[in-house]
């Protein structure tokens, strides 16, 4: 029996956002979702099974970690020794490049790492769709983490039917402008919850982004980068307006996120092919081609830390732990 396995996975960034869950302890999103897997900002998970009856240990960039951060990893463990018919408890050792908490998708990362490495000292199925629905029960967006480069998430009916796959798509490149890489104030499961229960605009959202994602299908399949963007970025602007309408209200924009996506304008005046996307934090992250992404860098590198990223690999297992 393996007793330790090391696996790697990177964030992804959505272009048709999730927001909004329809069964909690499935975790079975309201709509489906679409995202790029990107190449920069990685976790690298070990999970190593105890042999002397010990607890669940979770250890974040070197420091032993508590509260929810560790309860949510061991109920995640609970649910894959379950399904292993083991007892066997584990200490999980995680690296993150990304800034945890600031909206930079650190959980998707996180768990797409931690279901790929458990489910091989686990002995549970390898395959990337099984991964991907087990990821999903950690924290809803890690199922896309799983994915190669662009991925769809099925929303579907029940554990079985709801999971990430691969699609095509035309060459993509983001330009992450790093504004704040502090810990959000309201997590994105809170907020989401707060929406389904207090938005006036909660179903009307859940509409439109199931006809988004229908539209940004087809444009992936023509490989028509302008729609993408199109879309991509009058959906996070629904999401964030959906987010700003719950009672009280949550507000992840700064006046400093809506100078990004005025710069981001300004830049397409000027006949760059850009737009703008943002998930639940202040960071905005600018979508554009390969060939303009430098351009595009250099514009947006007053406002914050550039980075320009790539659609990556999707999470998978290291043979040599030291790489
Ligand atoms: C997304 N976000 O599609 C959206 C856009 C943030 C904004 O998925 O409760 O950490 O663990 O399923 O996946 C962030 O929420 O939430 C997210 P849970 P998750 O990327």
């Amino acid at each position: 029996m393996t007793i330790e396995a090391t696996a790697r996975a990177h964030p992804n960034m959505a272009l048709v956002k999730y927001w909004g869950k329809r069964d909690e302890q499935l975790m079975l999103p309201s709509t489906g979702s679409l995202s790029m897997t990107l190449d920069e900002f990685p976790t690298t998970t070990t999970v190593r099974l105890r042999t002397d009856g010990g607890p669940d240990v979770l250890e974040l960039n070197g420091v032993v970690a508590g509260g929810d951060a560790a309860a949510r990893v061991t109920r995640f463990l609970d649910l894959v020794r379950e399904r292993a018919g083991s007892e066997a408890r584990a200490i999980v050792r995680s690296r993150n490049e990304v800034p945890t908490g600031a909206g930079l998708a650190s959980s998707a990362s996180g768990f797409a790492a931690l279901a790929t490495a458990a489910s091989a000292v686990y002995e549970l199925p390898q395959d990337t769709t099984s991964r991907s629905r087990l990821a999903r029960r950690g924290s809803g967006s890690a199922c896309r983490s799983i994915i190669d480069r662009m991925a769809v998430w099925h929303a579907g009916t029940d554990d079985e039917s709801s999971y990430a796959e691969r699609i095509d798509a035309p060459e993509l490149a983001m330009v992450v402008v790093v504004l704040d890489s502090g810990r959000k104030k309201v997590s994105s499961r809170e907020a989401m919850r707060l929406t389904a229960a207090t938005s006036p605009f909660a179903a009307a959202w859940r509409e439109s982004t199931a006809r988004t994602l229908e539209d940004m299908l087809a444009a992936c399949r023509e490989g028509d980068v302008t729609r993408i963007g199109e879309l991509a970025e009058v959906n996070a602007l629904r999401m964030h307006a959906v987010i700003q309408s719950t009672s009280p209200s949550v507000r992840y924009l700064s006046g400093r996120s809506l100078d990004v996506f005025d710069g981001i304008e300004s830049l397409r005046a000027d006949g760059i092919g850009v737009w703008g996307t943002a998930d639940a934090g202040p960071n905005v992250v600018a979508i554009t081609r390969p060939a303009d992404a430098a351009a595009v860098a250099e514009a947006l590198t007053s406002h914050g830390e550039v980075r320009v990223v790539r659609p990556g690999p999707g999470a998978r297992l290291l043979e040599d732990p030291a790489d």
